[in-house]
């Protein structure tokens, strides 16, 4: 009948115009909620930012704005306090939407970004920003009406970075830090230390990075292999970040609202720093230079029955504190092959002193006494799922990696649990493939795993959960040898992580991400950057 032909003709008209409208707004993580309204805002030469005066908090995350504007149009769009034709950036009270959560408004007549503090601005900005073209263009900045209210699920929304395996130059770290802010991750966890490199300058210890940052060994399996690598191309081995280096990196992200967690690795993965201060270790041997390659013997861990080595750690935290305003330390404790210190007569003779049992509860004690000296300092430790052996130290933080079990342990015993189990947030795990992809280490984790992810499990009841800070991928670099290669592991599988730790559970949906995905891809391509690019839907 005619009625029903009526509402087809319509469907069919305005089906159409609604997947146009959607695919504007391609927003990734999905917000809380978006209502599209009528009309569009252009951005012009006309445009203005306008912040209170007495708002001067807000001047930098308006210059950020401004910087991004130019870029991509030209337009340099001046800071001023009036009404008029303007994109508002202002702190406000508003309820429900906690301290990163913002409200930002598009219509006709001007944009308004609100938020209770900076950081909640930014996070308008970004989806602002998400909105405008990713390059240079001459088109008109058209922004569609709409409204959007939005906040994260969980507060700590990690990206994970091993410096170690290979060397990355401050302006790969700055580029990575940009790309976690552009999809809201707040926590860059920066694993400064491991055998294969000591990357953090510590002036009372120069010989850190004057040995353990450089390798001897230049052989390569993971490059040599890689069918891309061209003849006399080299990766890079070797170097560090002085502290000016890493000081400037601290303040560009927290412009972002990311927090830098560093991570000094102890009391194993330290062959880097025994090379250098070889007194260090049980087994004492002359210094020699540092190879590549793994360790975990007695040579490559700290001797935690000398006491110098507890002198040495307090001066590099010392120094550590001093550049990381973070809350949190993340001092390792994982993969720690104990068979040596059974055989060192000084870790026996602690043991005894200290009445401890097993070499388990002598690393134990190790962490407990880290733990108390970074609590003097009015911070808090981050240990690997390995610091549960032998006994948890009273105030840690759990990072469990080895699936979810020490999260889960960790919980029930009222301690915070980051997640960050290898299956399926470990980026350097096969995306696809194997065949066609960079040589990984093993292990699959697709876009559609990581996208499934739930951070919460089953077996933690509500109050339990509630020690879940949130989750993290991380990103080992043993085969990850350039930045462009770094950019394809990441990219695309941090965008479904950043959906799993901002959007409401409810609200995830594997075809909508898919959708806006695409836009994404658009903008990676336009700038240059690497990202796997298959639709992965099919696990093997
Ligand atoms: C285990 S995850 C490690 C790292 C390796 C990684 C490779 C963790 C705490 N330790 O040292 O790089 O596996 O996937």
């Amino acid at each position: 009948n005619t009625t029903t032909k009526k509402i087809a003709l319509l469907l069919m008209l305005f089906f159409p115009l609604m997947a146009f409208a959607q695919h504007k707004i391609s927003i990734i993580p999905q917000p809380v909620s978006l209502q599209l309204t009528n009309g569009s805002f252009v951005i012009d030469g006309e445009t203005f930012i306008r912040i209170d005066n007495e708002k001067k908090e807000l001047k930098p995350a308006a210059e950020f704005l401004t910087a991004y504007i130019k870029q991509v149009s030209g337009h340099e769009l001046p800071i001023k306090k009036r009404k008029g034709k303007s994109i508002q950036l202002a702190i406000a009270e508003i309820d429900g939407i906690g301290d990163e959560g913002y409200q930002l408004e598009v219509t006709p007549a001007g944009i308004s970004i609100r938020a209770n503090t900076k950081a909640g601005i930014v996070y308008g900005m970004q989806s602002l920003m998400q909105t405008l073209p990713q390059v240079r263009t001459n088109a008109a900045l058209e922004v569609p009406s709409m409204k959007i209210t939005d906040y994260p699920r969980f507060k700590w929304r990690g990206m994970h970075l091993d410096v170690s395996r290979h060397f990355f130059s401050p302006e790969v770290v700055k580029q990575y830090i940009d790309l976690m802010a552009s999809y809201k991750m707040n926590t860059f966890h920066w694993h400064l230390v491991d055998d294969t490199g000591w990357r953090i300058e510590i002036k009372k210890y120069p010989k850190l990075t004057e040995v353990g940052a450089w390798r001897v060994d230049q052989t390569d399996k993971a490059w040599d292999s890689r069918p891309q690598a061209k003849a006399g191309e080299k990766p890079t081995y070797g170097g560090y970040y002085t502290q000016d280096q890493i000081k400037d990196i601290v303040a560009y992200a927290a412009l972002r609202n990311v927090t830098v967690v560093p991570e000094i690795e102890m009391p194993g993965h330290v062959a880097s720093a025994v090379a250098a201060y070889p007194h260090l270790s049980c087994a004492q041997k002359p210094q020699l230079p540092l190879t590549g390659g793994d360790y975990t013997d007695m040579s490559s861990n700290y001797c935690p029955g000398n006491e110098e080595v507890y002198t040495f750690l307090e001066d590099v935290l010392d120094e550590v504190v001093a550049l990381f305003p973070s809350r949190y330390v993340h001092i390792g404790g994982d993969e720690v092959d104990k068979s040596g210190w059974k055989k060192c007569a000084r870790c026996q003779a602690r043991m005894t002193a200290e009445g401890l049992k097993n070499v388990e509860e002598l690393q134990s004690y190790f962490i407990k006494r880290m733990e108390r000296y970074l609590l003097t300092k009015n911070r808090s430790i981050i240990g690997w799922d390995e610091i549960l052996e032998g006994g948890l130290a009273p105030q840690a933080t759990v990072m469990s990696w080895r699936g979810e079990a020490g999260g889960i342990e960790a919980a029930k015993m009222k301690h915070n649990v980051i997640m960050t189990p290898g299956n399926p947030v470990y980026f350097d795990h096969y995306q696809a493939g194997p065949e066609g992809e960079p040589l990984a280490i093993g292990g699959f984790n697709s876009l559609k795993r990581v996208y499934d992810y739930e951070p919460i499990p089953k077996e933690l009841s509500q109050e339990e959960a509630g020690y879940v800070l949130g989750a993290q991928a991380n990103v080992w670099t043993e085969y990850i040898t350039t930045a462009e290669h770094l950019e394809y592991m990441v990219l695309p599988r941090m965008l479904a992580l950043a959906e799993v730790v901002w959007s409401p559970r409810e609200s995830k949906d594997w075809t909508s991400f898919n959708n806006r995905l695409q836009r994404h891809f658009r903008g990676f391509e336009q700038r240059g950057l690497h990202y796997a690019p298959g639709n992965f839907t099919v696990d093997i």
